[in-house]
């Protein structure tokens, strides 16, 4: 049998190190069509035949938005400092622009106050995918107007909740919303062109820079950032022809959002593979992206290996993987975050997702995770290796609070640290939970118990 992992680790973290649990609007609030909330383009995109693996919706999801005072209940139970949530904007502004819905922006006061009431940070993301289907209508991301509105939805959440967040992501993952929406197709709005994915990706980074300047003028005091998805990208052998398709990639996922956010330019091997599906650049574009950050959150799940033959087996490495069949590699962490530190002047970095997919089974109220447990730790452990190598590290947020809806995957794929019964909506802390729980208390009491563990 392995042994169980060490709920104290061989790290030490700082005493104002943010430990967090994270999760997203449409992945668990349901109540899609209560209150007022207008459609959004993942509402949209699930109604496409074939476009779920399981052919479900938002609709239910966790039941969050009736049951948030129970999940805030099992935040604070697991002794974390922080929760990341975000906003779903048709909720609050059902047409993305013009009217705001009332009851949508109290069901948020009551999130964040309930929070705050607990001791919990609120880490606040505006746009976790879910645009409201009446921009899309306009043309979505594509167009430049939608920067202008996603300003406008900022600044309507910072005079509402401002004053009470710890922090405000403008975005979650670009490349995602960018190159699986408009690329590849299979995320929402389903689109295939890649100049039109190049576009959005530009758009995405303008409104970033754009919002992050408005709420400076409106006086925010929450922490201001963004949120990448990054890996390292690998090279399968040491062929002349893998090395330049992983310099590539790289290019395309890392260095297109990080250059531009802290160098102020795109990268030109990059520009100058995209030739005629290179983004439209306004003069003025890239001073307004690269406006100074207060962090960077990073959402990282495994490594990125490429080969110029085509794609590259998972299961060559000899490596675990998980259930969405993802490579297990933690030291692609540290080396990741020891890339960044390295090559950008980057402001305190969190990651702000990070966890596994795995095969769970409920039996006799018991939900045995060990691989999630032996993930989770081995994770924390490189962002412990990173900060002992002098990177500046602020927090580590695990992905997922619940189980909840997978976009494309549907419900099958179970990223929770705690189970959830779609049929009765019980929640139920798997092991990994109850081994963050231990974790963190460890950790309190090497801080000296600067925060009380509620609920122990
Ligand atoms: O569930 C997603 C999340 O919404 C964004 N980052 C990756 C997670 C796992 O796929």
């Amino acid at each position: 049998m392995t042994q169980p992992p060490p709920t104290a680790s061989r790290h030490r973290f700082p005493p104002d190190f943010v430990w967090g649990v994270a999760t997203s609007a449409f992945q668990i609030e349901g109540a899609a069509a209560e209150d007022g909330r207008g459609e959004s383009i993942w509402d949209r995109f699930c109604r496409q035949p074939g476009a779920i693996a399981d052919a479900s919706d938002g609709l239910v999801a966790c039941d969050h938005y009736h049951r948030w005072a129970e999940d805030l209940d099992l935040i604070a139970g697991l002794g974390v400092d922080a929760y990341r949530f975000s906003v779903s904007w048709p909720r609050v502004q059902p047409q993305g622009r013009g009217a705001w819905n009332e009851a949508g922006l109290d069901f948020y006061e009551r999130l964040v106050d309930g929070l705050l009431a607990r001791g919990l940070q609120p880490f606040l993301t505006l746009n976790h995918w879910d645009l409201p289907q009446a921009l899309q209508d306009r043309g979505g991301w594509a167009q430049r107007e939608t920067a202008q509105h996603f300003v406008d939805y900022a600044i309507g959440i910072q005079r509402r909740l401002g004053d009470r967040l710890a922090a405000i992501a403008t975005h979650n993952e670009p490349w995602v919303m960018a190159v699986l929406g408009h690329e590849t197709g299979l995320f929402a709005p389903g689109q295939r062109s890649r100049a039109t994915a190049m576009q959005v990706s530009h758009h995405l980074l303008l409104s970033h820079g754009q919002a992050l300047q408005a709420l400076r003028a409106e006086g925010s005091r929450a922490r201001l950032g963004i949120v990448l998805n990054l890996a390292p990208v690998q090279p399968a052998t040491d062929s002349p022809a893998d090395i330049d398709a992983a310099r590539l990639e790289d290019g395309k996922l890392l260095r297109w959002y990080m250059d531009p956010l802290f160098e102020g330019r795109y990268p030109p091997d990059v520009l100058a593979h995209l030739g005629a599906d290179a983004p439209q650049v306004a003069a003025g574009d890239l001073a307004a992206i690269a406006a100074p950050m207060d962090f960077l959150g990073l959402n990282y799940y495994t490594r990125s290996v490429v080969s110029a033959a085509g794609p590259w087996d998972v299961r060559t490495s000899g490596n675990p993987v998980t259930d969405m069949d993802w490579e297990v590699y933690p030291q692609g962490l540290t080396e990741l975050l020891l890339r960044l530190h390295r090559d950008y002047a980057v402001p305190p970095l969190y990651v702000t997702e990070n966890g596994g997919a795995f095969r769970d089974a409920l039996v006799a109220g018991r939900v045995h995770d060990a691989d999630r447990t032996a993930y989770l730790a081995a994770h924390i452990d490189a962002v412990g290796e990173a900060l002992r190598q002098g990177v500046p590290m602020a927090g580590y947020m695990v992905w997922s609070l619940l189980d909840n809806f997978e976009w494309a995957s549907g419900y099958a794929k179970r990223f929770g640290i705690v189970h959830v019964d779609y049929a009765t909506q019980r929640r139920t802390l798997k092991d990994s939970a109850l081994w963050l729980r231990d974790f963190l208390r460890g950790q309190a009491a090497l801080r000296g118990g600067r925060r009380a563990v509620a609920g122990g």
